[in-house]
């Protein structure tokens, strides 16, 4: 009977007299976690009935505020192909959240009505959460709105954001992909990473050994699951497994702060080190020379690095296939200038938000996309792939081009292709870094990052901010960008845009220029403008 269900919303999800407007963002809810307890009820109930609408196909739930302080947590919506929420349902959801309790009821009957959805379908809801010491409760409101439904559920505890991703995937694809379980996971990227090593872990400069920074965050747990099925392919150091989650360490302090993490042990210099995110999805690499100078490897760097490789390896297939990169208005312009003139490929710039950049992928045969932060993966169209595998099966092709067709199916069965996966993402980068031969310094040596700085200023209201052209133009306030471009204009190779953050109360102000000291000024005088 549904009207037990919203009495029990009422007395233990209650949402109270809170009438802040809050939004589904670019990554799901986001906020303080004392406040998301009655959301994740509400997207409990939400997935479950999203799920009737596919006929009972997985939809996940994943509890995580990501590279957020640890006082915030979030939730977010997995649709069944592994990809983020359709947009017309952030906006159900956005609508859900926000009406008061007493019209919870209402609201629900209003979304099973204009969605026409048989409530005696099936409904499956798959659940993860990462290490954040109030998850396990979100995680039950989550399980309480799915149960007032009478859905299935299944909750995978602790995950990292991209395994949940996999696990709605290839639930609903019957393991076409690999096997739907967390084993079946870890076994998928291990086994591929292994027979593209082979036998000889080192190769040229490249050493197989790294340093990881966990984060404090479930990525450092899943990692000891990996290094049990690497074996001695690839010797990876865990730290930063059981502090404060993002606390001085993890991919967006060292990508914030260009400096290496707290709690880094001693080592050797040019010694590879990656830092993930509390929810790993997003990876940097940096390292620290014998001078003692930090150097660090953005996305940026990863989609070039990653981007050259394929390429590469199509052309040896004997197949052509339209490659493209796609960035943000982030991405470094060295990375940019470099793209075009030296790797001559494809370059499309999108507004921030992994959704917008998945997108844009899509439409390539190859699609390459990060944002500078380290978010991003690879994806191949289904036609990409039937024309590898026709061609590893036909006559006319060469044994040398079945070598490479082999290496390239194989590259594909790394890269987890649902979301961007700092583990997945990582075991891709040592795979072309081994084949290659390079030490961290060689992949820095292929181009030469301009000076640059993101600033964040508190406004009174960042809503009246508005960009266009990827955000690379801020339309509102009228003539903000006309004095944004004469700065510029005094600064060598200067580039300078402002945004609105999607999940902070902020506005970020980025610049770039030729030296250091005329990127703090710009964006100083960039700041004042917009304060
Ligand atoms: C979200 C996005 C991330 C983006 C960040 C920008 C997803 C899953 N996450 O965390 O990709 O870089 O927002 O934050 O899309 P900002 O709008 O506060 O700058
Ligand atoms: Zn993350």
């Amino acid at each position: 009977d549904l009207r037990t269900v919203y009495a029990f919303a009422r007395e233990f999800h209650s949402k109270g007299p809170n009438i802040e407007k809050l939004l589904y963002g670019t990554a799901g809810f986001r906020t303080l976690h004392e406040k998301l307890e009655f959301i994740a009820f509400r997207m409990g109930l939400l997935a479950t009935i999203r799920s009737r609408k596919f006929g009972g196909q997985a939809i996940g739930v994943m509890i995580t505020a990501s590279h957020n302080p640890e006082c915030d947590n979030g939730v977010k919506i997995i649709d069944p192909k592994g990809e983020m929420l359709e947009r017309d349902w952030e906006t159900i959801a956005t609508d859900l959240v926000n009406v008061p309790d007493d019209r919870l009821e209402s609201e629900v009957a209003k979304i099973i009505a204009q969605e026409k959805i048989d409530m005696g379908a099936q409904s499956n809801v798959f659940i993860g959460m990462d290490t954040r010491y109030h998850s396990p409760a979100m995680g039950r409101a989550v399980v309480n709105g799915v149960r007032a439904l009478k859905g299935n559920l299944r909750d995978f505890g602790i995950l990292t954001t991209p395994m949940l991703h996999y696990l709605v995937y290839t639930h609903n694809v019957r393991g076409a992909y690999g096997f739907p379980t967390v084993d079946g996971y870890v076994s998928k990227l291990v086994n591929a990473f292994k027979r593209l090593r082979g036998d000889v872990y080192e190769n040229g400069n490249y050493k197989n050994f790294i340093l990881f920074d966990g984060a404090n965050g479930v990525g450092s747990l899943k990692m000891h699951e990996f290094n049990r099925q690497l074996g001695p392919s690839l010797e990876c150091q865990v730290f930063n497994s059981n502090g404060k989650i993002n606390h001085n360490c993890g991919a967006d302090f060292v990508k914030t702060n260009q400096r290496a993490p707290h709690g880094l042990p001693e080592h050797e210099p040019n010694t590879r080190c990656v830092s993930v995110d509390g929810d790993a999805d997003r990876i940097v690499y940096f390292f620290t020379d014998s001078d003692g100078v930090f150097h660090l490897l953005d996305g940026d760097r990863i989609a070039t690095l990653i981007a050259d490789y394929l390429m590469n390896l199509v052309k040896k297939c004997g197949i052509s296939l339209k490659l493209g990169i796609v960035q943000t208005a982030y991405a470094n312009g060295a990375s940019t200038d470099y793209i075009k003139q030296q790797l001559k490929v494809d370059v499309a710039c999108v507004p921030t938000g992994v959704k917008h950049l998945h997108h844009k992928a899509l439409e390539y045969d190859i699609g390459v996309y990060f944002e500078a932060n380290g978010h991003g993966t690879v994806i191949f169209s289904d036609s990409t792939k039937e024309k590898i595998s026709s061609a590893s099966r036909s006559n006319e092709t060469s044994n040398e081009q079945k070598e490479s067709l082999r290496k390239l199916l194989l590259t594909i069965d790394i890269i987890n292709e649902t979301v961007g996966d700092a583990i997945s993402d990582m075991l891709l980068v040592e795979t072309i870094l081994h084949a290659k031969g390079f030490s961290l310094k060689d992949w820095l040596a292929t181009y030469e990052d301009l000076p640059n700085t993101i600033k964040k200023v508190k406004v009174q209201d960042r809503n009246i901010f508005e960009t266009t052209d990827a955000e690379r133009v801020c339309v509102k306030p009228d003539g903000l960008q006309d004095k944004i471009d004469e700065l510029v204009r005094k600064y060598k190779r200067g580039r300078a845009f402002v945004r609105p953050s999607g999940t902070e109360d902020v506005v970020r102000v980025y610049a770039e220029a030729e030296n250091n000291d005329d990127v703090q000024l710009l964006a100083a005088e960039v700041s004042i403008l917009v304060y």
